[in-house]
């Protein structure tokens, strides 16, 4: 059967497709699955199912032909060019994520890039319905995707559509400056379930609703009008985690623990080794933490001679001038900072531009004393449970933002307010100071949670929302 023809009865749709295109040194192009907890997710959900992954395959033009890779069908959606530089990096990346993440920097609005947008969304939409099966599960991921729920169940009515927000849902009074504000949350209403990462996403979700559309809400469910569907949506929060047992048993092992001491060796055995992986991203408060840093060195808190701080930045929407700008700035403070600092064969800081693969990242987990997450805003930030899943030591402090969704759970951690300087400078050098016993009564807590809460359980506990979501009230009336 040609694969046009192929149906599948659950469905996930992303921006992006789980694999990266790798051309090997013969010429040969190879498909890699990408890194991260969310593929793990899926990989599981998918197991047993019959499933397909649409979603873009990273490379501008013309979409290869449906394939298997990472033991899942993937179908890719073209992109072009000017779609890549308009729905993508501006409509998505320029307009959304800076109005999403608190206005840290201006957000664009072109209304070229809003078509751009509602182009690829109908896009995804007409392709999804073309693979979902009668009666199929969609699962469609992130704010890049907002309007594919409305376009999909014009097309699809009999489809059961769910939406999870891996960012924040901005407060009303934000959301409320962006001029396509109705056709994003129209979009999104013609989900069943929509998953936030916060319960204070979700609220903001349903106020602006209320707001912007007059709808009366119930509880955490709307009830959308018959001249836009007549069906019921709840709003819920379902907050993502990770691969807890995989970290864990990866960190175990001993050449990741032989890594660990090299790693600290190769910096020349600091008392205080500390640790923040980003993607550079000016939400991630990397600044913040630069400064507070650079501070304590130059007041004597810290000796640079004594004390390495490794900061591992992904390169990240290299195109866009915020980031450009970022780049120019954290790497002058590093610059700085071991100018002033270092001493030959102790770096004060140690600054990576690359992305490195998971037996590196536990490694460098299991090597630091001190993680140090201060984002501005983040919807949930991965890393923190990441670093929590690899110390199973017990050892370690993490510093972690009020800002992010983790904080919600994760109260054992160091809390910080990366807009205080003064507070971060002192969080800083309580944990470093922290003894072993306060570590580690803090990480087995954090541990138990994030063991309990792992990314399987986060998978389960959306699609069982999604299930059980009010769907059609005349059949089913509404919950
Ligand atoms: P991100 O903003 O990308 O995710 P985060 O949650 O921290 O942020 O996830 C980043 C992932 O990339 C982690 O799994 C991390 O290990 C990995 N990573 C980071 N630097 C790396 C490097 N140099 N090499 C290899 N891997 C690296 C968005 C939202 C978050 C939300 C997630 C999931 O912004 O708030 O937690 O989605 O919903």
């Amino acid at each position: 059967m040609a694969d046009t023809a192929a149906r599948y009865d659950f469905v996930i749709a992303a921006n992006r497709l789980p694999v990266d295109r790798v051309v090997g040194e013969d010429g040969q192009v190879e498909w890699h699955r990408s890194p991260g907890g969310l593929v793990t997710a899926m990989e599981s959900v998918m197991s047993g199912r019959d499933g397909v992954w649409v979603g873009w395959a990273g490379e501008p033009g013309e979409a290869p032909e449906p394939f298997d890779e990472a033991g899942m069908r993937l179908h890719p959606v073209p992109l072009s060019e000017d779609e890549i530089q308009g729905y993508y990096e501006g409509f998505s990346n320029d307009t959304l994520w800076p109005i999403y993440h608190d206005v840290i920097v201006p957000a664009q609005f072109h209304r070229k890039w809003w078509h751009q947008y509602r182009e690829v969304n109908e896009r995804f939409a007409k392709t999804l319905a073309e693979v979902a099966e009668e009666g199929a599960t969609v699962w469609v991921h992130d704010y890049q995707l907002q309007l594919v729920p409305a376009f999909l169940r014009q097309l699809r009515p009999d489809l059961r559509i769910g939406w999870f927000d891996h960012i924040p849902f901005p407060p009303v009074e934000l959301f409320g400056q962006l001029p396509w504000r109705q056709g994003i949350l129209e979009g999104l209403l013609g989900a069943d379930f929509l998953g936030f990462q916060r319960p204070g996403d979700a609220e903001n979700f349903l106020r602006a609703c209320r707001r912007y559309l007059g709808m009366t809400v119930k509880g955490d469910v709307i009830h959308v009008g018959k001249a836009t569907g007549g069906h019921d949506v709840r709003a819920a929060a379902v907050p993502i985690s990770v691969d807890f047992s995989s970290m864990d048993e990866l960190s175990r092992r001993p050449e990741i623990k032989k890594r660990a001491k090299e790693i600290r060796e190769s910096l020349g055995n600091p008392s205080a080794l500390l640790l923040g992986i980003d993607r550079l991203d000016y939400t991630k408060g990397i600044r913040h933490r630069l400064k507070a840093y650079e501070e304590l060195l130059k007041d004597g808190s810290l000796d640079g001679a004594d004390t390495t701080f490794i900061q591992i930045a992904t390169p990240s929407r290299e195109r866009i001038d915020a980031y450009i700008d970022l780049r120019e700035h954290v790497e002058g403070a590093v610059g700085r900072i071991n100018g002033n600092y270092s001493a030959i064969g102790s770096p004060a800081m140690e600054y990576l531009h690359q992305g490195y693969g998971r037996e590196e990242l536990a490694a460098l987990f299991l090597a630091a004393d001190v993680m140090v997450v201060t984002p501005l805003r983040d919807g949930m930030n991965l890393v923190a449970k990441e670093y929590i899943s690899c110390r199973h030591d017990n050892g370690g402090a993490l510093l972690l933002s009020e800002f992010t969704g983790a904080a919600e759970e994760l109260r054992e951690a160091f809390m910080v307010n990366p807009h205080d300087v003064i507070g971060l400078k002192r969080t800083i050098m309580d944990a470093i100071n922290s003894s072993p016993q306060e570590r580690s009564r803090r990480m087995k807590a954090l541990r138990r949670r994030v063991r309990r809460n792992d990314v399987q359980h986060w998978a389960s506990a959306f699609l069982d929302a999604l299930e059980a979501a009010p769907h059609k009230p005349s059949r089913h009336g509404p919950q």
